[in-house]
């Protein structure tokens, strides 16, 4: 089933990032932008197509609210420096909104999703993380913090268009592990390099990953471990996982926080990343060899 698009029209874009109507319609005659025809004949932009095309061409946006994100406006967007520590502080406030804005300004910017969550969400939820020694309400402000990344890292996923006959990745949490951001932010940069990212979310049994990466025919698997709770897989577990998976065709990314050393290091298939930046890295390569295959 197709969703429901949002679609811009001409003079809208042309208002978002401050050009004129008509320097706009040329580009999306040229071919620069990829619109569609109402019944009437007139050019429509699908909303995704457009914030493609800002990080693309580098385009300043003057109007963010165009793109339904009027939280960006008066952010940077800057990631490096100490971006973070504003986003550590909105957080903490419960200024949603200017977090929400400094994450999306940095999407817009063309900043790839790997950096804004290893150079913004990494570290700033980590600076939270010492709260909640100081009682409930430290507990509180993790699950408030941890909410407003997750929206934002779900409307930035819904922008990214999954290419035709994209390879698929399919991943989630380990099994008895209640963090949600890191497998989020590993579909969300799968998405972003080109794959159809399957997330299975916190709390995924490895018999149930492997059996999707089996449905799906997956190019690649993905699993985030970030609780060091009791049902955390042993490195030996993990290790038979990824052999189990290498051998139904597909390359095995395991990272996170609370990744246990492997019995055998260096197996052929499997990968193990400490960073969200890394996993593109190793997803590009999987692609690229996807790509020959195909
Ligand atoms: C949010 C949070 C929670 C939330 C989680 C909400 C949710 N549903 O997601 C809740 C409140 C449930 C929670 C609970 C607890 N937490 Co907690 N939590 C955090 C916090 C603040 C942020 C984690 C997060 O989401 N980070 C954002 C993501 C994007 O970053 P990341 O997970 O670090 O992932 C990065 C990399 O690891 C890597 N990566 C991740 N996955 C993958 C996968 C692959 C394939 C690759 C290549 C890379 C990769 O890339 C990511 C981006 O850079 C951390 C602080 C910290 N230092 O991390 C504490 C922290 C992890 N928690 C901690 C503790 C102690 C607990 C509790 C015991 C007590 C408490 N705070 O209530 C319980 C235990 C829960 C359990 N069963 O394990 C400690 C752990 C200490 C330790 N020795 O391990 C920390 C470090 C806080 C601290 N400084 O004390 N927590």
């Amino acid at each position: 089933m197709e969703a429901t698009q949002t679609l811009l029209s001409p003079n809208d874009l042309a208002r978002a990032i401050g050009v004129s109507e008509s320097s706009l319609k040329r580009w999306v005659d040229r071919g620069e932008i990829r619109a569609v025809r109402t019944l009437g004949g007139h050019r429509r932009i699908p909303l995704e197509e457009a914030v493609r095309f800002i990080r693309h061409s580098r385009h300043p946006v003057v109007d963010p609210a165009v793109l339904g994100m009027a939280e960006a406006s008066g952010h940077a967007g800057r990631v490096e420096g100490s971006g973070w520590r504003a986003l550590a502080e909105a957080l903490r406030a419960d200024d949603h909104a200017p977090a929400r804005g400094m994450l999306l300004a940095a999407y817009l910017l063309g900043t790839p999703i790997a950096r804004i969550a290893d150079e913004l969400i990494h570290p700033a939820m980590e600076e939270l993380g010492g709260l909640w020694k100081h009682g409930s309400a430290g507990i509180m402000v993790e699950h408030r913090a941890t909410d407003t990344c997750i929206q934002t890292v779900s409307q930035i996923r819904s922008l990214i268009r999954t290419p035709e006959g994209a390879p698929v990745a399919v991943g989630g949490g380990a099994p008895g592990d209640p963090y949600v951001l890191g497998s989020l932010t590993a579909a969300a940069t799968l998405a972003e390099e080109g794959f159809r990212a399957v997330n299975l979310g916190p709390d995924t049994p490895l018999d149930v990953l492997a059996a999707a990466a089996r449905e799906y025919r997956a190019s690649l698997v993905w699993l985030s471990l970030s609780s060091q709770g009791r049902s955390r897989p042993s490195g030996r577990e993990l290790a038979a996982f990824a052999h189990a998976v290498s051998e139904g065709g597909a390359k095995v990314a395991l990272g996170g926080r609370a990744m246990p050393p492997l019995p055998t290091p260096g197996m052929p298939g499997l990968f193990v990343g400490k960073s969200m930046s890394e996993l593109a890295a190793f997803a590009a390569g999987v692609r690229a060899a996807a790509a020959l295959g195909a």
